[in-house]
Formats: structure tokens, C-alpha cells, sequence
């Protein structure tokens, strides 16, 4: 039986025009939010979607259950392989048995808070693990046929220095994630340069959905607000609340990313709503939309709202949220993606919230029932 994965001495590529008119994608970070939206977006437009997962104990591919389909039955477009972006060998092994058209670099410890915790793991990953990639598509003689999405973040920006943030406002990350990803924004600026690679970075600002990780702060609110009106829950504890955001749909800006990669020219885009609101307002809105009014009372860390109906405090602050450094305030200006992509945002800040609680009311709803 032939080896699975192919020694690159047997790796034979087709000019370029012929290899690229195949459409292969390779993403990593297929597990998260962002990943299965992509997927799911790529197998509408045709692509074969080839998916990084790590080895984990438990199962973590929950976002993609809805596009598996059994290896055994039929050949499927579809197909995971085992990898890691801190394990090079394997990502060059990864690159040559696919020989995708298309890279998606979304892996990345994507937590700003746990960064400060896991500081040399979050610049190995989000940091040298995108050099790895690069590295491996070069490694594999595949630089002129492949094109790069690199996943970078408002959170280049860091520290205010202008609003709203564009592609040429100065950055000045405030965290171990954020100074990981200006390493990354700038190998990936450094490859095309030097190599002439058609690699891209999406400047994305905040994006949510329904399936956001439980620990950023949208999803945890949206969630409490759920439980805490069916009864679940009590209280929500938070950090900064009057910390600002510019929150979209991550299905719309999964769209973007695409885009980026379909241009005559590779070049960096910022993505983002072009509006700025506080998670204060998010946690008003969410309660709100799942039935319950608050009223704030108090200040600084003693800070509280109450529900108005119950006079139960349902939202404290507790300073084991708050970051070493904080990022006070992003707004972004996508003029540029919009103009040069035609990219526009679909789903505004409210419909945005309601998507979310809608969804965890349903969630929480069905939970309450398995246990009666
Ligand atoms: P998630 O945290 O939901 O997903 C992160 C993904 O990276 C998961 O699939 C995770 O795998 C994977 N991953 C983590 N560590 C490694 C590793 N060592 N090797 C390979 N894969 C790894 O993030 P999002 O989907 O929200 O974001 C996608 C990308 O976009 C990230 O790079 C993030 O930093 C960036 N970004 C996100 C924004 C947002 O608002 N969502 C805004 C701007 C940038 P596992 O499931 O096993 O944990
Ligand atoms: P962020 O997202 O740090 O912007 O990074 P997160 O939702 O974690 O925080 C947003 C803001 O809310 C404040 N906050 C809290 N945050 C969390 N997680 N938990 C809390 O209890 C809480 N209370 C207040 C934070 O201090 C912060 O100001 C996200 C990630 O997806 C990154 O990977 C991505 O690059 C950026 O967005 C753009």
C-alpha cells in the first residue's frame, strides 16, 4: 500500500496556471468560530476544504458536526489531518499531501487575557507558528501557486494613537497575543516582499456569532443573560465594562478574508463595522432582549445592576477580569475593503445581539427541558 504522505522528492507540480486552476483550500484553526463559517462558506463556492485539528483528549470539532460526512460511505471534499503550528515537520507534510491553492492561517491561541498567562506558548503559536506555515509552502516549492490569509487583529492597535484605525494608523500592541500577531502581520508583509508571495493580512476588528468561544466577553454575556432569565444562573461577573468595541458577524467577515485572497494583487484590509460601542451597552441590550431590564447603582469596582422586576443584582464587576493592559477603545474604518473588495457588513450591532441571545435562550430552553 502507497504511503499517505508523500517524501517531497516525489512531490510533482504542474505549472502554475494548471495547479491553480484546482480550488483547494487548507485551513487552520478549522475548529473555531471562524474556521467552521469558512468552511461552510467554501463548500458553497466548490472548494475541496482541507482543516488543521489538534490532537485534544475530548472532542473539539462541535462547529463542524453539521459538514462532516463519513470518509467510508463516498470521497467527501471535505477532510481534517492532525496537525499543530508549533510542529513544522508536520505542517510541511500537511502542505504537500494537499497542495492547496488556498492558505487560511486562523490557529492561534486567540485569548488577549490568557496571553498574559501563556506568554511564550501564545508567541510560539500565533507568532513563529505563521513563519511555520509560510516556511512550509516555501519548503514544498509551492510559494508562486499558493495564497496566504493571515489572520491579524484590531489588537495590533492597541493603545490609542488615532480613531477611527485604518491600515495606516501606527500600532502599539498592549498584550503578549497582540505583540505575537504584529510578529505575524509583519513575516507576512516580509514573505511578499522577499519571495513575492501572494499573502494577505485581514485586519479583522471583533467579529461574533452564535459560536463564539464561552469565555469572550459577548458570548459570555449572552449566555448569562440566558440562563439568568430561565433561572440558571444568578449573577454575571465581568471586568471592564466601559472598555469599547467594534463588533460585527463573523460570517461576514469570513466573506472578507475570501475576498482578500480572489485580487489581481495580494495586500492587507481592515475589516470592521465603523462603529464603537462599550460592552456596558452589550450587556444592556442582551438583558434587555431576553426579557430583563437593568439598572446600574454604584461605581468603579463596586460597581452592580440590578434587575428592575426582581431587584436581584444580576451583574457585579470583579477585578479578576481586568488585564495587566487594556485596550480602551477600538473603532475601524474598512473604507479601503470596502471600495477595493466591494466587502460590506450585513449584520448591525442590535441584530447582531439578538442573534446571539436567541440563540442561547433556545439553548438554554432545551437544556431546562432534558432535565424535567
Ligand atoms: P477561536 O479561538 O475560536 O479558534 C482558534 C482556533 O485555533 C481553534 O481551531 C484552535 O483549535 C486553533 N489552535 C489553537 N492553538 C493551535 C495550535 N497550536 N495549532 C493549531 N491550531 C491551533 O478563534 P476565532 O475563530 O475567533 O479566530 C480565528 C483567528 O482570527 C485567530 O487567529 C484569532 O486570533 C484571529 N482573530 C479573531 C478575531 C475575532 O474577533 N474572532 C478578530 C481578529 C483576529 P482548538 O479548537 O483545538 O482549540
Ligand atoms: P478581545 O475580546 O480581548 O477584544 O479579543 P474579549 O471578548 O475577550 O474582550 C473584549 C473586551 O471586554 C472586556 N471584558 C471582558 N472580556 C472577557 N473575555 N471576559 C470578561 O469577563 C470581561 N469583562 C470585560 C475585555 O477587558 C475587553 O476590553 C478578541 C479575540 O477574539 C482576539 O483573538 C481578537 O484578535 C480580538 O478580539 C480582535
Amino acid at each position: 500500500m502507497a504511503h499517505p504522505i508523500p517524501s517531497l522528492t516525489q512531490l510533482q507540480l504542474p505549472p502554475v496556471e494548471e495547479y491553480r486552476k484546482r480550488k483547494v483550500a487548507l485551513i487552520s484553526g478549522i475548529t473555531g468560530q471562524d474556521g467552521s463559517y469558512l468552511t461552510e462558506l467554501l463548500m458553497e463556492k466548490g472548494y475541496d476544504v482541507h482543516g488543521i485539528i489538534r490532537r485534544s483528549s475530548s472532542f473539539n470539532t462541535g462547529r463542524l458536526h453539521h459538514l462532516y460526512e463519513d470518509q467510508h460511505e463516498r470521497p467527501t471534499k471535505f477532510k481534517l489531518h492532525y496537525g499543530d503550528l508549533s510542529d513544522s515537520t508536520n505542517l510541511v507534510y500537511i502542505i504537500a499531501q494537499v497542495k492547496p491553492t488556498e492558505v487560511y492561517n486562523l490557529g492561534a491561541q486567540s485569548h488577549v487575557k490568557v496571553s498574559f498567562e501563556m506568554a511564550e506558548y501564545t508567541g510560539d503559536v500565533d507568532g513563529l507558528g505563521t513563519l511555520r506555515l509560510l516556511d512550509a509552502i516555501r519548503t514544498c516549492g509551492l510559494e508562486n501557486h499558493v495564497r496566504f490569509y493571515q489572520a491579524s487583529t484590531s489588537e495590533l492597535y492597541g493603545k490609542v494613537v488615532e480613531t477611527p484605525q485604518s491600515e495606516t494608523t501606527p500600532f502599539y500592541p498592549r498584550s503578549p497575543y497582540g505583540v505575537a500577531k504584529l510578529y505575524a502581520y509583519w513575516i507576512v508583509v516580509n514573505y511578499r516582499e522577499a519571495y513575492g508571495m501572494y499573502a494577505c493580512n485581514g485586519i479583522l476588528f471583533n467579529h461574533e456569532s452564535p459560536r463564539r468561544g464561552r469565555t469572550f466577553v459577548t458570548r459570555k454575556i449572552t449566555r448569562a443573560a440566558a440562563d439568568i432569565k430561565l433561572g440558571k444562573q444568578s449573577c454575571l461577573y465581568l471586568g471592564n465594562i466601559d472598555a469599547r468595541r467594534d463588533w460585527g458577524h463573523a460570517r461576514d467577515y469570513v466573506e472578507g478574508m475570501w475576498m482578500m485572497l480572489q485580487q489581481e494583487k495580494p495586500d492587507d484590509f481592515v475589516l470592521a463595522s465603523g462603529e464603537t460601542h462599550p460592552v456596558r451597552e452589550f450587556v444592556e441590550k442582551s438583558f434587555n432582549y431576553a426579557g430583563i431590564q437593568l439598572k446600574w447603582e454604584g461605581s468603579g469596582e463596586e460597581e452592580h445592576a440590578i434587575d428592575v422586576q426582581t431587584k436581584k443584582v444580576v451583574v457585579r464587576v470583579d477585578s479578576r477580569y481586568f488585564r495587566p493592559a487594556e485596550v480602551e477603545l477600538l473603532h475601524g474604518n474598512p473604507a479601503k475593503a470596502e471600495k477595493a473588495l466591494g466587502w460590506k457588513r450585513r449584520v448591525d450591532f442590535d441584530s447582531l445581539v439578538k442573534e446571539m441571545v436567541d440563540a442561547d435562550l433556545k439553548a438554554a430552553a432545551s437544556l431546562v427541558e432534558d432535565q424535567n
